[in-house]
Formats: C-alpha cells, sequence, structure tokens
C-alpha cells in the first residue's frame, strides 16, 4: 500500500489499539500519537537497515556527546524528510481533521538552553543526510528548558514537561542499561605483578537508555540519539530492613534526580554538584555503552580509535576521556601510554565561547569526593602535561597558567586541549579569539591542534518545512533538487537583476509577515502590521549580546518622534524573542525594560507606527514561524564575544538582512554577500581590545551624543511608569560590553536600512543575495568538513 492510502490505515490501525473505532471521532491528541507511532515504526526499521550496512562495510562510526540537544518538534520535520508529508496530509484531511493541528499538538522537545543544543541536533540531521552512521548521546531530561511566561513584562519559569506528548518518539532499551557509581573510596593494591583498583563503599544509579531516531533528508541513513534517564538502581534493602525506611527513599529520589531537570545557564557555568553528577552520569553510561558495543563487533578495545570517532560538545562531557582511560587502565590492564594515546586519536573536542568566565572549572574538594578515581585520572594528566611544557620551555608562571589541577580547581578545557587531537571553534573569527585570547598559552605550546569549523543549520526546517512559499520560489528560480545538492541554491543570484522575480520574493516575504501578524500581537495585544519593517532580535537574552543596546536605539527613536511628530521615521515593528536564565537578574531587568517600551509604545500617539512585540517563550517551535518573516537580522554582539551565532544564518537563509558587527559568523556572512547586501557597524575585536587596554570610560562616549545622553534619562525619568536607573548606571559606570561606544554607529546604520528598506527593489534584492548565499551555512557542510577533518571518516 502507498500514497495517502497507507497513511490512511496506519493511523486507523493505531487508534484502534488505543480503543477509538473510527479517525473521525479521533481528537487532535489521539491523531497526533498515531500518527508519530507510525513513523517511529517506520524510523526503527529504516535505522536498522542503514545500521546493517555500515556494520557491514566496517565503517568508521562518530559518537556526539552532549548535555544538550534542542530537538524541537519531530513530526513535520520527518515527514518531510522522508517524503511523506503530501500523502499524509492528505490523509489527515480524509478525516476531515487539519494537519496543522495535528502538528501544533506536539511539545518541544526542549533538551537544551540555545545555539549549543541546537548545534547538537542539526548535526544529527546533516550526518543522516551526507550518509555517515552516528549517534548522538545525552540526557533525557524530564524537564527540558522551561517555558518562559511574562507577567507585566516580568519573566517566570513554568516547568517544561513535555515527555507526556514527546514519549512517542522514544523507543526504551532497558536491556542496554548501565550501573553509574558515584562517592565512595578507592584502594589500589599490587597482584601478580598487576595495578589493582578497589572502589568500595559506592551509590549507585541505573542509567537507562531510551533511543530517538533522526532522518536525514531522503531518509536512507538515520541518526540515532540516545538519552539516558537515571533510575535508583533498587531499594537498598540493607537500609530497608533496618528500618530506615526514610534514607532508602531518599537515596531512590537522588537518583532520580539526576535526570530531572536541564540546567537552565547559558554560556554560564553553574557549580553545583547536580551538575557535576549528570555530567558524569551522561559520559559513564554513553562510553560503557560503545565499549560494549565495539566489543561485541571486534572483541578489543586495541582498534578503538580506527572504528569510532567521540565528540565532545564544549567541555560538559569531558570527563569522558578520564572515564574511558579507567576503563582501559582499570579494566584492560593497558599501560598509560597505550591507553592515552586511544583516548587522544579517538576524542576531539569543540569548543563553544569566548567570554572567560564561561570556562568550566570544577573545585577539586567536591570532585574528588563524588569521583574519586576520575579525579585520580585527572591529576595524572596533569602531571604528564607539567613535564610536556618543561620540556618544551615554558616558565612556571606560563604552567601554572595551562596546567589542569591548579588553586584547588580543575580546569576542563585545558584537559581537553591536552588529551584530544583536536581543539575547534565554531567560526573563523571564533579561532582567531581563542588563540589570542583564552587559550593563547595552549595554542602557543600546541599549535596544531587548534582548528575550526563554521556552524551550520539543518537548512531544511527552517526553510524546506516551515517556509513552503520560499521553497517554491527558491525551486522555481535555483533547482528543482537544491535540498540535496545545496550549492544549486547559488544559480538564485542570476535573477538578482529582474525586477519581475524581486517583486515575487516581495510577495512570498510579504505572505510570511501576515502569517506571523495573524499569530501574534503587541505587547498590548494590538494588532502587527505586516507592511512595516519586521527587525527582529531573538536569542538568549545576554549582556554580551545587547539587547539593551537595541532597546536605547527604540527609546531613542521614541524621543525624536515625540520633540517632532512628522520626524523621518517610517513604520516598524520590533520584535524580540529571548529567554533569561532564572538567576541572571540584569538580563530579567533587560527583558522588563523592552517590555516597558512596547508598552509605552503601544500607548503613545505613534502606536500605528512603531510597534513592539516579545515573543513569549522563545523556542525552536516558535522560531520557524518567526524566522521567515523577518526583514532584518539583529546580530549585534560586541565584537569578540559571540563564538558563531546560528540564528544569524537562519535569518539570513530567510531573506533577512543581517545588521550586524564583525562577530563570529558574520564575518563570514559579510564575506559571502559583500558589504552591499550587509548592514556592517561597531568596532571589530581589534579595536575593542586596544580600547579595553587604554581603559574605557562610557562617559566619554555619552557626553558627546546627545540622543544617547537623552535616552538614558528617558530610563530613569521612567518607562511606561518603572524606573529604569539600575539599567543606566551600569551603561554610564562600566559598560562592560561597551554599548556607549557603539551607539552612534548602530543607530546611522539603522538610519541607512531604513532607507535602503524604502526602495523596495533594492531591498529585495539584498534578500535574494543573503539567500543565493546561505548554502555554505548548511549544516551538511558543517559536518562534512568534520568528517574530513577532525573525525578522519
Ligand atoms: C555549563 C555548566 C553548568 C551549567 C550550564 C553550563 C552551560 C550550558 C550551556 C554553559 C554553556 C552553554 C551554552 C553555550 C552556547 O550555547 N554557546 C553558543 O554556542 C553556539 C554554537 O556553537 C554558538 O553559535 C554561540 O555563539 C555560542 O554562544
Amino acid at each position: 500500500m502507498q500514497g495517502a492510502e497507507f497513511w490512511k490505515s496506519k493511523i486507523t490501525e493505531s487508534l484502534k489499539n488505543a480503543y477509538i473505532e473510527k479517525p473521525e471521532d479521533a481528537d487532535y491528541s489521539h491523531l497526533y500519537d498515531a500518527a508519530a507511532e507510525t513513523l517511529r515504526g517506520i524510523l526503527a526499521e529504516k535505522y536498522s537497515t542503514s545500521a546493517a550496512r555500515h556494520s557491514s562495510r566496517g565503517e568508521k562510526r562518530v559518537y556526539y556527546m552532549s548535555m544538550e540537544f534542542l530537538m524541537g518538534r519531530s513530526l513535520r520535520n520527518n515527514l518531510h524528510n522522508l517524503g511523506y508529508t503530501k500523502d499524509f496530509e492528505k490523509a489527515i484531511k480524509s478525516f476531515g481533521a487539519d494537519p496543522e493541528l495535528v502538528y501544533a499538538q506536539e511539545p518541544d522537545a526542549g533538551l537544551g538552553n540555545g545555539d549549543l543544543g541546537r548545534l547538537a541536533a542539526c548535526f544529527l540531521d546533516g550526518l543522516a543526510t551526507i550518509g555517515k552512521p552516528a549517534m548522538g548521546y545525552s540526557i533525557c531530561y524530564e524537564y527540558g528548558i522551561f517555558r518562559q511566561k511574562l507577567t507585566e513584562g516580568w519573566q517566570t519559569e513554568k516547568p517544561d514537561d513535555w515527555l507526556p506528548g514527546g514519549k512517542a518518539w522514544l523507543a526504551e532499551k532497558r536491556e542496554h542499561a548501565v550501573e553509574v557509581r558515584f562517592g565512595g573510596e578507592i584502594e589500589e593494591s599490587w597482584y601478580d605483578g598487576f595495578h589493582q583498583i578497589l572502589h568500595k563503599n559506592y551509590d549507585s544509579v541505573l542509567a537507562v537508555p531510551y533511543d530517538m531516531y533522526v532522518p536525514g533528508f531522503e531518509g536512507n541513513d538515520v541518526s540515532r540519539l540516545r538519552l539516558w534517564q537515571a533510575e535508583s538502581s533498587g531499594i537498598d534493602m540493607e537500609l530497608f530492613n533496618r528500618g530506615l525506611y526514610a534514607e532508602a527513599m531518599r537515596k531512590n529520589s537522588e537518583a532520580k534526580a539526576i535526570s530531572s531537570i536541564l540546567y537552565p545557564n547559558d554560556n554560564h557555568p553553574d557549580g553545583k554538584t547536580l551538575r557535576l553528577k549528570q555530567q558524569y552520569f551522561l559520559v559513564c553510561s554513553s562510553i560503557a555503552d560503545i565499549v560494549r558495543r565495539h566489543l561485541a563487533a571486534y572483541g578489543t578495545l586495541e582498534n578503538l580509535a580506527e572504528k569510532a570517532a567521540i565528540h565532545i560538545n564544549d567541555t560538559h562531557p569531558t570527563m569522558a576521556i578520564p572515564e574511558l582511560m579507567r576503563i582501559l587502565l582499570d579494566e584492560c590492564g593497558y599501560s598509560w601510554e597505550k591507553s592515552a594515546d586511544i583516548c587522544f586519536n579517538l576524542f576531539s573536542y569543540t569548543n563553544h565561547t569566548v567570554l572567560p568566565e564561561a570556562l568550566e572549572r570544577w573545585d577539586c574538594g567536591m570532585f574528588r569526593w563524588l569521583l574519586p578515581r576520575v579525579y585520580g585520572i585527572i591529576c595524572e594528566f596533569d602531571r604528564r602535561l607539567r613535564i610536556t611544557l618543561r620540556e618544551k620551555g615554558f616558565s612556571d608562571a606560563e604552567i601554572s597558567r595551562m596546567a589542569i589541577v591548579e588553586n584547588g580547581e580543575i580546569r576542563m578545557a585545558n584537559l581537553c586541549v591536552f588529551a584530544t587531537h583536536s581543539t575547534n571553534g565554531v567560526s573563523e573569527h571564533h579561532l582567531t579569539v581563542m588563540e589570542n585570547s583564552v587559550f593563547a598559552d595552549l595554542y602557543r605550546a600546541f599549535p596544531e591542534r587548534f582548528s575550526s569549523v563554521t556552524n551550520g543549520i539543518a537548512a531544511r526546517r527552517w526553510l524546506c518545512a516551515a517556509n513552503p512559499e520560499l521553497t517554491k520560489f527558491v525551486k522555481k528560480y535555483s533547482a528543482k533538487d537544491f535540498e540535496k545538492n545545496y550549492e544549486k541554491m547559488y544559480l538564485l543570484e542570476k535573477h538578482a537583476n529582474d525586477s519581475a522575480v524581486l517583486e515575487e520574493l516581495g510577495k512570498v516575504k510579504l505572505k510570511r509577515k501576515e502569517i506571523f501578524a495573524k499569530a501574534n500581537r503587541d505587547v498590548m495585544g494590538n494588532k502587527l502590521d505586516p507592511s512595516s519593517l519586521f527587525d527582529v532580535q531573538a536569542k538568549r537574552l545576554h549582556e554580551y549580546k545587547r539587547q539593551h543596546m537595541n532597546a536605547l536605539r527604540i527609546i531613542s527613536l521614541l524621543n525624536e518622534i515625540e520633540a517632532n511628530p512628522n520626524a523621518d521615521i517610517d513604520p516598524k515593528t520590533f520584535i524580540f524573542g529571548a529567554k533569561a536564565a532564572p538567576g541572571y537578574y540584569v538580563a530579567k531587568r533587560i527583558i522588563r525594560l523592552i517590555w516597558c517600551i512596547g508598552k509605552e509604545l503601544s500607548e503613545s500617539a505613534l502606536k500605528d507606527r512603531l510597534k513592539l512585540c516579545f515573543l513569549e517563550n522563545y523556542s525552536v517551535t516558535t522560531s520557524e514561524m518567526l524566522m521567515p518573516a523577518a526583514d532584518i537580522s539583529e546580530q549585534i554582539s560586541l565584537a569578540g564575544t559571540e563564538a558563531s551565532g546560528t540564528g544569524n544564518m537562519k535569518l539570513m537563509l530567510s531573506g533577512a538582512v543581517t545588521l550586524g558587527t564583525l562577530d563570529g559568523a558574520n564575518v563570514e556572512i559579510l564575506r559571502e554577500v559583500g558589504e552591499e547586501n550587509f548592514l556592517r557597524f561597531g568596532m571589530n575585536s581589534d579595536e575593542v581590545d586596544a580600547l579595553r587596554l587604554r581603559g574605557y570610560d562610557p562617559m566619554e562616549y555619552i557626553e558627546k551624543n546627545d540622543e544617547l545622553k537623552a535616552a538614558l534619562d528617558r530610563m530613569r525619568h521612567g518607562i511606561a511608569g518603572e524606573d529604569f536607573s539600575d539599567l543606566a548606571d551600569l551603561i554610564e559606570g562600566k559598560d562592560f560590553y561597551m554599548a556607549a561606544a557603539d551607539f552612534e554607529s548602530y543607530m546611522d546604520i539603522q538610519r541607512k536600512a531604513q532607507e535602503l528598506f524604502r526602495d523596495k527593489e533594492t531591498w529585495n534584492r539584498m534578500a535574494l543575495m543573503n539567500i543565493a548565499k546561505s548554502p555554505v551555512f548548511f549544516v551538511d557542510r558543517t559536518v562534512q568538513e568534520y568528517c574530513d577533518r577532525i573525525w578522519n571518516m
């Protein structure tokens, strides 16, 4: 059976099993469950076939370890990648139902904070598409990234209870559960010439795997994401029998706590014990799984690094290295040299941040107490690193800067650089910043280990699945098979001077803006105006991303129109999407500021000209509606702070023009599209460094700029009745991310953007050029580079 008939019969059958007689009587959640169940079955089968094919060829496999995989929804995307969308939607319609409402039933699998987790998810899609065997490992958090609610502009967090709808995609594999040990003591001895390690009095937790399948485009290959859930390894009968019931139960709930919730911090490590437990829980279970699989196939670990590559996504899973060392040393009896050699060739690492405060460090005391054997192995790495550095002629001061264990702390990034063959940045610019700042010493010691691979996005999700209107346009003017042969999108460029084509593109964009406007309103619930310029800044809230500078700009416009109602300002819609880490107070204040600006706009006489929409609970799913509707992509981080960004790529692909600094992947976007299709402003990283060195005083800039001064004054006098002197103080005081220094140039480029937007043909040409040049940012290219240069597969 094929086509829509296949889907009709499968869904009917699945509903019957759930005691629902007729599809026409099913509610939407049942239809969603039935669809997901059917698709999961198809994916499992495809996975088996593709895994068997790879195994029979003895192919090298990549294991991607990450504390986060921000998967978003699966149904629409999986149908698209497998080519089932049309038939599926036909079947659903034949039941008298609306496919869009079926898709809407699915909760996001929000197992990540932001870019780092979304990148991991995109990698699985890309690897399956280029036909490389890949497996992701992470934690099956019971609660993913919190759901953001705004009450009068104050962020509050609600738990993200995603499993009721999300588990439809998970297959339990209890037979592969693993024991994970914490605490206890290590006893060393020598027996028969062998070093024996005995781990005593530990607590154990059970890691149970749940698998999710991720198909590549056209579905020939399927990646697998294995998510570990923590369970107690059974009631402690000894405690129980001694009458210590509460104690026995406490251990039980402590075990479950490990996989209960995702830490909501982005670019800000949190040195809590539970987080350390989570990290070890992930790597211990995953390494055991990899070792089991490898032994089953080859019967030895000698050739592990030839047949596998393990990638460490930021330092969070770094303990995978000492954990594998533990197995090779203590269980296989290999020498340190041989074990370290296997690890060196096997592991590679990507760094995702340049903020020094975001580099992970762990307190030695806590670490040693929780993971005594792993701690011992890390100390041995440290000892050997120091010897190597001394041999290379580094001074004591330099060695202590590069050491792994120093000042009572363990520095995870230093361990990664020393113990793996490859340390990567996520854009060309990021690598330069790494080499000049946080990794400067280690770069001098091991220059050959550093490289960068620019991030990429699963363009099929944001273009083909989320934006059918633009997809049709791209197919019409480039090539029908561009999804597979993405470089064909470059063909769009030859239409850059065809007025009719540009006008058609303008209509596509307008259509998506209308769809967005229908679903969203300004902060006070008024309608949005699709003919206005849609100016979008959507990303996690962080001071380095400078949402507050954008806010200052809007306040300035408000001041300008109030002073002169005939001021030369065209209709604009400012759209923000941002979650703040729950404990990050300044970030929450900035959200409140933005919201209050929106309120003030909507209550003023100019409410039809300037509108502000704060998109609540920004997530993968809301981004799929937002990106297609954007005209301007605000990428305004201080140069030298954003490692790459990937939202910038999604917006470019959707035909938005980047208004940004020379930071992260913006640098490469600019190179692709050229100055005439990019709105550049602000200092570059060298200028930022020079200014810091000279001693930066924001007041120097504020005093010279009346607009900025007036905007800050307005914050002090109140926006929508609220005093924002606290934020004004930060800008007039330290202004750590130099908003004052870049403000003038930011305002200038905004005026230029308005000018360009007035000329529709010019603007549409810029949009077209951005779309045409986006293929280098497809994740298929990124993972191909990883395979060629980092993983050697
Ligand atoms: C660490 C320890 C304890 C708790 C939380 C964390 C933690 C969690 C998430 C630390 C950092 C993150 C996330 C970092 C991140 O998303 N970085 C971004 O990575 C993207 C993908 O490479 C880049 O595009 C962004 O520029 C970078 O900011």
